[in-house]
């Protein structure tokens, strides 16, 4: 189905707007997001993100090459939906770890001579591990290895460390700025509605503090993604809500760089009762977050959270980034029962993934500059 087939074909009015909306190119308003969520079909939404997808991107679709450090899973906070918060809580100590500054130096070293440009730093809120100890450990990880891209700490954990510093957001994130952090990652967000967030992670940092992080880091040059936790009790209007939020902060700022959606897992946490929802629902989210979200130029499906086949078929419903080739030994999503428990895959993989949908693998560095095409190579040379 292409774009002019359904602007011919849509009977409901309604959805024929928007169908005209986004040929225009305009923005689509909060209910008209709504409407998408109630009364469009699968295969509607996926042709418009599709065209919005190429009319951006092209067949272009971005990884890089990364790997993932968690300092720590011992948390002052107890969101429902976190596997590992609730494992310690419940049997003492016996699953928490700490890795100490040391070990985390010795993990980046490990990466030596090979070609890996990212590490993502984020962990449990830990009562001991403050501003000071995060802007040495920063620093120190750049004198290993001064051209690494530090992406670290969600809002929740920032909000935190600058509370017991007694500095300003703006402060605090300058302190690690200039101690080498690069960029911050989008997690924390979950479900910015206050009624919702009261019944899934009431004490943690609220949204309008997580906008204020997000924006402040924005302000001082430093760019972030925005995730979004789907897929549980929220219902259309609070998707919705999420998305605008985030759509007039980066009107103010265009400090994001992607957009997250995450998919709600159900292992092992406090709200196991409810049921996991559909690929179906899954690639809805991400059409209408392609949709939805006009200022943001990317939209990530996380692998390792929906498995490979999933963020495959995503390429299609608007996805253009599939993060990255994650050498993952955290554990927030495993222990949530995420698809991939131990996620890694090897650029050789990633790039037929990508290629056996017709699209064109890219790889790209943290704030999406293209390094390398990989729509050409033979396999052996990936
Ligand atoms: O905020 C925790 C989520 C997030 C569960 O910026 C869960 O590039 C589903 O933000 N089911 C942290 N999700 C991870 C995150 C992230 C991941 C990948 C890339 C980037 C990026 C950011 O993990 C939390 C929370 O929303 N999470 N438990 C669960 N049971
Ligand atoms: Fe702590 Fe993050 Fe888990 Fe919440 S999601 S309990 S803040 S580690």
């Amino acid at each position: 189905m292409n774009i002019e087939f359904l602007k011919d074909h849509t009977q409901d009015s309604d959805l024929k707007n928007i169908v005209e909306k986004v040929i225009q190119n305009e923005r689509i308003t909060f209910d008209e997001g709504v409407v998408l969520f109630k009364k469009a079909d699968l295969n509607f939404v996926g042709t418009l993100a599709n065209y919005i997808r190429e009319n951006l991107h092209g067949d272009n679709t971005y990884f890089n090459k990364n790997f993932h450090v968690e300092p720590t899973n011992i948390c002052v906070f107890d969101c429902k939906f976190c596997a590992y918060s609730k494992l310690i809580r419940q049997k003492g100590d016996y699953d928490a770890w700490e890795m100490s500054e040391d070990e985390i130096i010795e993990k980046v070293k490990s990466y030596e001579g090979t070609d890996v440009t990212e590490v993502h730093i984020v962990g449990g809120v830990h009562p001991k591990m403050g501003l000071d100890y995060f802007a040495n450990l920063i620093k120190r990880i750049k004198t290993v290895r001064p051209s690494l891209h530090v992406k670290a700490f969600t809002a929740v954990e920032l909000e935190y460390m600058c509370r017991k510093a007694k500095v300003s957001y703006k402060e605090g994130l300058q302190i690690l700025k200039d101690h080498g952090q690069d960029s911050l990652p989008g997690g924390g967000a979950e479900i910015f509605d206050e009624g919702v967030r009261n019944e899934i992670c009431k004490d943690k940092c609220s949204s309008d503090q997580w906008l204020a992080i997000h924006q402040a880091a924005h302000e001082i040059g430093m760019p972030s993604n925005a995730t979004m936790l789907y897929g549980h009790i929220e219902e259309a209007e609070h998707l919705i809500d999420h998305m605008n939020r985030l759509r007039n902060l980066q009107d103010k700022t265009g400090g994001f760089n992607t957009f997250i959606p995450l998919k709600f897992r159900n292992g092992n946490n406090q709200m196991s009762h409810i049921d996991e929802v559909s690929v179906i629902n899954d690639l809805k989210t991400y059409a209408i977050a392609r949709i939805f979200m006009d200022n943001f130029k990317n939209l990530k499906a996380y692998w390792p959270m929906i498995g490979r086949d999933t963020a495959q078929l995503s390429l299609n419903y608007g996805v253009n980034d599939i993060d990255g080739t994650i050498d993952d030994s955290t554990k927030i999503y495993s222990m949530a029962g995420a698809e991939e428990q131990s996620p890694s895959m090897t650029t050789e993989q990633i790039v037929e993934l990508i290629k056996a949908v017709g699209r064109k693998p890219l790889e790209r560095d943290s704030v999406y500059n293209i390094l390398k095409d990989y729509s050409t190579l033979e396999a052996e040379e990936a």
